[in-house]
C-alpha cells in the first residue's frame, strides 16, 4: 500500500516551470470586504455592511489555497483587503505564466463577462472574466469554490448564516510570451483579493 503525498512548492521567486507565482497587489487594494466579530462593522463588502468573517478566510500572508499560492492582504481593522475596479485598474504580472488565478467574489448580483486585459511585452490580448455573486450557492461560470464561510459579520445582528464564497477563476495566458501586467476593466461587482500566476 502505497500512499502518494501532494506536495505543493511555493517558489515566490517564480524561477522554477510550474511554480506558483503570488502576485502583489497591494497597491490597488481599496476595498474592506473582511471584518471580524469585534467590531463587526470594519468591513463592508456588499455595500450593505457585510464582510467576510476574518477567521474563515485565509490568514494574511503567502497562503496555498487550492492550487494557487497567493499573497493574502491584510484582513484586520480597515486595512483594504480587495482591488474593486471601479475604474480600469492595472496591476504589475510580470513573467511568463500558463494561467492565472484570482481569488475573487462579487457583490450585488454576478459579475459577468468583466473586461480584462493581458499586457505582454509584444501586444495586449483582450478576454473576460465572470465571476459568481459571493451568496450564490455554487459556482455559475465554473469557478473553484475556493472558501466558503458558514455566514457573514455585519449588520445589526453582528453575523448571519448565509454562506459567502471566494471563488478561484482562471484567466489562460501564453506561456510562450512575456506578461507585464493585467487591467481589470470597470465593474461596480467583481472584487479581487489575491492573483496567483502558474510559471509556464
Ligand atoms: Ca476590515
Amino acid at each position: 500500500m502505497t500512499k502518494t503525498l501532494q506536495v505543493t512548492v511555493v517558489d515566490v521567486s517564480c524561477s522554477a516551470t510550474g511554480s506558483l507565482c503570488p502576485l502583489d497587489l497591494t497597491a490597488s487594494l481599496g476595498l474592506d470586504g473582511v471584518a471580524g466579530s469585534t467590531p463587526a462593522t470594519q468591513g463592508g463588502f456588499d455595500g450593505g455592511g457585510w464582510s467576510f468573517p476574518a477567521d474563515q478566510v485565509p490568514a494574511p500572508g503567502i497562503q496555498v489555497v487550492g492550487d494557487g499560492a497567493f499573497r493574502i492582504p491584510d484582513t484586520t481593522g480597515t486595512a483594504p483587503n480587495f482591488l474593486a475596479p471601479l475604474a480600469p485598474t492595472t496591476v504589475p504580472a510580470v513573467g511568463t505564466f500558463s494561467a492565472l488565478t484570482l481569488l475573487a467574489s462579487a457583490r450585488n448580483g454576478d459579475a459577468a463577462a468583466v473586461p480584462v486585459t493581458l499586457h505582454y511585452a509584444d501586444g495586449d490580448v483582450a478576454t473576460t472574466i465572470s465571476v459568481s455573486d459571493w451568496a450564490a450557492g455554487s459556482p455559475r461560470f465554473g469557478e473553484a469554490d475556493l472558501v466558503r464561510t458558514s455566514g457573514r459579520v455585519g449588520g445589526p445582528s453582528g453575523t448571519d448564516g448565509l454562506a459567502v464564497h471566494l471563488w478561484g477563476v482562471r484567466v489562460p495566458t501564453d506561456p510562450g510570451r512575456a506578461l507585464q501586467s493585467v487591467t481589470f476593466g470597470a465593474s461596480d461587482r467583481v472584487a479581487v483579493m489575491a492573483v496567483t500566476g502558474r510559471r509556464g
